[in-house]
């Protein structure tokens, strides 16, 4: 019998949605187990036994530990073949890696810098840097919204890839920045996704109507 899979991650994880989903979607059951990052859970040392780096996700199978969520789906997806979020022929590969790696080298930044303020510190005198921030992903989410192509529907080919998976967790977290109402006094112009970039919140919504994926959008979100 296979080992279980034990996924460790916080509840509104940018990082561990990604992997929640490609479980979710794929009706894999695993453990969840959610770390408490209020109360430094990640950071204690059984858990930095598991994981030096102190962060989530991190995967577990077996004896075997992966961390990083695009590293956690690669091993998924070589798990079970049937999945190919990978893509099959070089030039699949190629695109997707090039997509994911836009992702979480450039397009994911400015949240670094939006998160601690709209949701722990208050935005008062930070308004300029915030507008700044969310430029940042409008540039992005139009490049994004006209490199789908209208009959593929998907940001790297015909199907659901690693790429799509990683951009989802990511469309949300603006969604909700941009959404606090002091954030929303400050004329983004970003929202609704869905028309300002329907390519790109038409993919976000086909995720939402996949199996099991509404049950992941963080509780306290809602
Ligand atoms: N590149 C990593 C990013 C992981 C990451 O930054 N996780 C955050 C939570 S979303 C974390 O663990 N933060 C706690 C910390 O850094 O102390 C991945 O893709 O898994």
């Amino acid at each position: 019998m296979n080992p279980a899979i034990e996924l460790f991650t916080f509840q509104g994880s940018l990082f561990g949605w990604r992997v929640q989903l490609a479980l979710a979607i794929n009706n894999v059951d695993y453990v969840c187990n959610y770390l408490d990052p209020v109360k430094g859970e990640h950071k204690a040392p059984d858990y930095v036994a598991l994981n030096p780096r102190g962060k989530v996700p991190l995967l577990k199978h077996g004896e075997f530990f992966v961390r990083e969520s695009i590293a956690i789906l690669v091993y998924l997806d070589s798990l079970y073949p049937e999945w190919q979020l990978f893509g099959n022929t070089s030039q699949e590969k190629a695109k997707i890696y090039q997509q994911v790696c836009e992702i979480d080298n450039i397009i994911v930044l400015p949240l670094f810098e939006l998160i601690p303020p709209i949701f722990f510190g208050g935005i008062a005198g930070k308004e300029e840097e915030i507008i700044e921030n969310f430029q940042k992903f409008k540039v992005e989410f139009t490049m994004l919204n006209d490199n789908i192509s209208a009959d593929e529907n998907w940001l790297a080919g015909d199907k659901l890839s690693a790429a799509d998976i990683a951009i989802y967790p990511v469309v949300r977290f603006v969604e909700k920045l941009a959404a606090q109402e002091d954030v929303s006094k400050l004329n983004i112009d970003i929202l609704p996704i869905q028309e300002k970039y329907p390519k790109l919140g038409n993919l976000v919504q086909k995720i939402d109507e996949m199996p099991n994926v509404e049950s992941l959008y963080p509780p306290d979100w809602r």
